[in-house]
């Protein structure tokens, strides 16, 4: 059976974001789609935008229920790493949810490895590794001489990436390797400036349909900034 997904975008606490693009995605309240479709987030879905804990709730629930996966990004991991390091002073429910957070994984290999999700960047010799490098590369990207680094101008696998974390005005595809696409067009911020072009741009939240590689865009909703 064919494998068929929507991976979105940082979404930052814009929960109301979220639900009117997955509507418009064909999901139902419950995160089931007619059609066999799969939700897949890139992480960094904390923090920033006015439902942050909402959020991270609404997506736990459908990844703990298999209707969605999620890998980790660096606002999560920050996140479970402050609640892990002060265990008394936090609730048990802030420690389970750390603990949530810091199991999920870091790459995802989908549709037979023709398809990866990370959340910062993939690098050609780190695809399907498990290690504190690859851990370190997909979760936070790379920098040089403290400029980030243009993952998907090196990048030679042979997965299709998709990956959030830097902001873009529009997604940004590469054909370099097996194919890349950027997704993180600033949902939490009014004033959004792109990375790359230096553009600035009113943010929104993207998806990107596998295998159709499409991409569905949805205004950010006031009540979520
Ligand atoms: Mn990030």
């Amino acid at each position: 059976m064919a494998e068929l997904y929507d991976v979105i975008g940082d979404v930052h606490g814009c929960l109301h974001t979220l639900k009117a693009l997955i509507k418009k995605l064909g999901y139902k309240k419950n995160g089931r789609h007619p059609d066999g479709r799969k939700l897949v987030f890139v992480g960094d879905v904390i923090n920033r935008g006015n439902h942050s804990t909402e959020t991270l709730s609404f997506i736990r629930d459908l990844v703990e229920k298999d209707r969605a996966l999620m890998v980790r990004g660096n606002h999560e991991t920050d996140w479970a790493k402050r609640v892990h390091s002060r265990k008394k002073k936090v609730s048990k429910e802030a420690v389970r949810i750390a603990d949530w957070l810091h199991d999920l994984p870091y790459q995802i290999l989908l549709d037979d490895r023709r398809l990866m999700v990370v959340h910062a960047a993939a690098h050609t010799d780190l695809v399907g590794v498990m290690s504190n490098k690859a851990e370190r590369w997909s979760v936070r990207g790379g920098r040089i001489r403290g400029k980030a680094w243009d993952w998907q101008d090196s990048y030679r696998g042979e997965p299709f990436v998709v990956a959030g974390h830097t902001p873009v005005a529009k997604p940004r595809f590469s054909k370099k390797g097996g194919g890349s696409v950027i997704i993180d067009t600033s949902a939490s911020r009014r004033k959004a400036k792109d990375r790359f072009t230096g553009k600035k741009f009113a943010g929104y939240l993207t998806a990107f349909r596998w295998p159709e590689q499409e991409i569905v865009k949805q205004k950010t909703l006031a009540k979520d900034l």
